[in-house]
């Protein structure tokens, strides 16, 4: 039974993960830092299935132990502080998990299992002020956030280990994967819980930044799959994960309020707290290779995705 060792399991992409490598027999070992109230609440359905160890990006000896006691196979590094906006006010602690948080993981693959698989979970964040659209692996990096300039050193010592130490380490560069289980500060999830809660006369206006920004979204369950298709190749390879269409918010704010039968312009209402430029270039992937070579392609399209998680919320609130 080959052993997955997951960082981020609580996080939306890491119980979805978790849930792909159950189905396909794995030993699943998931990391999880001590909190004062405890959160398991997107893993609580397969608790009795994983293994939780505790640990933390910014403590190197709690890694140590862990890779230590589990001897993994296959290391996804899904952990870190992960909000844009809020690497703002925490550049520092962000810095801490998700650039040097990666070294500290890596260190414990390269002494302690170096022939085991690793992912580096990297974002198109890292793109951020884009030179072209869509992009790939040869778009310059160009972040605009303390997050994406993290990411980027995540990135760059993923490829650096695997170049120095012979490391089967990979980097996806996934874009925006949403899901009912998506934090209620990202847009997405932002948008269908306000209009599940306007739909059951919970709430009367949605208050939402600039509508005209654009992103690539898709369903994070189908993005953990190509996950996993990275870290079984031959060689250890980076790739862009992505739908490759870009919609803005204003069309996921039309679907969304479509699916409850409301019209979305009598209920948004533009709220400068939350406005954010929009990118000149947008954030649109170009999923080629991907597809090309692991035969990875989404199967829930955006309509789907906001239907799902409109539904989801409608569910939850009414229950
Ligand atoms: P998420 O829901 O914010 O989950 C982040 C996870 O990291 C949580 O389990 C969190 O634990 C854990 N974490 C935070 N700081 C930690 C620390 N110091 N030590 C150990 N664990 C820590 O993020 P996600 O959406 O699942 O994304 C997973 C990864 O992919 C992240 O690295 C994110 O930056 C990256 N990514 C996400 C997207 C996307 O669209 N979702 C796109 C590209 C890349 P707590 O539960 O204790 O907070
Ligand atoms: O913003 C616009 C906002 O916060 C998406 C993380 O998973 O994906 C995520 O980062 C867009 C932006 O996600 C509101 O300006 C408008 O253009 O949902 P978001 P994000 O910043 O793209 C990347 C790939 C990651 O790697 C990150 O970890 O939506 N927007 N109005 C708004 N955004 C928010 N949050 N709230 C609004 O009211």
């Amino acid at each position: 039974m080959k052993v997955a060792l997951i960082t981020g399991i609580t996080g939306q992409d890491g119980s979805y993960l978790a849930e792909y490598l159950l189905g396909k027999g794995y030993r699943v070992v998931g990391m999880v830092r001590r909190t004062s109230t405890i959160d398991y609440s997107r893993i609580d359905h397969i608790q009795d299935q994983i293994e939780i160890a505790h640990g933390d990006l910014l403590d190197q000896g709690s890694l140590y132990d862990i890779f230590d006691t589990y001897q993994p196979d296959e290391v996804y590094n899904l952990g870190g502080q992960s909000n844009v906006q809020l690497s703002w006010a925490q550049a520092v602690l962000t810095a801490e998990s998700t650039a040097l948080g990666v070294t500290r993981v890596l260190d414990c693959l390269r002494m302690v299992t170096p022939l085991a698989r690793f992912y580096q979970a990297s974002t198109s964040e890292m793109f951020g002020e884009a030179d072209e659209s869509p992009q790939h692996l040869g778009t310059r990096l160009n972040p605009r956030n303390p997050y994406g300039v993290a990411k980027v050193y995540g990135h760059l010592i993923t490829q650096n280990y695997r170049q120095k130490h012979g490391l089967f380490a990979v980097s996806g560069i996934l874009y925006n994967h949403e899901s009912p289980r998506r934090d209620l500060d990202f847009v997405t999830r932002k948008i269908s819980h306000g209009v599940a809660q306007i739909k059951l006369g919970l709430a009367d206006e949605l208050r939402l930044g600039n509508l005209d920004a654009q992103r690539d979204w898709g369903f994070a369950g189908d993005y953990v799959r190509a996950m996993w298709l990275m870290l079984q190749g031959d060689q250890p390879r980076d790739y862009v994960i992505g739908s490759g269409q870009a919609h803005t918010v204003r069309e996921f704010c039309r679907v969304a309020f479509d699916v409850v039968g409301l019209d979305y312009q009598a209920y948004v209402v533009a709220d400068p707290a939350f406005f954010r430029p929009a990118e000149g270039h947008p954030l649109v992937a170009d999923p080629g290779p991907a597809q090309a070579e692991l035969g990875w392609k989404p199967e829930v399209g955006f309509e789907a995705l906001i239907e799902m998680m409109v539904r989801a919320d409608l569910a939850a609130l009414a229950s």
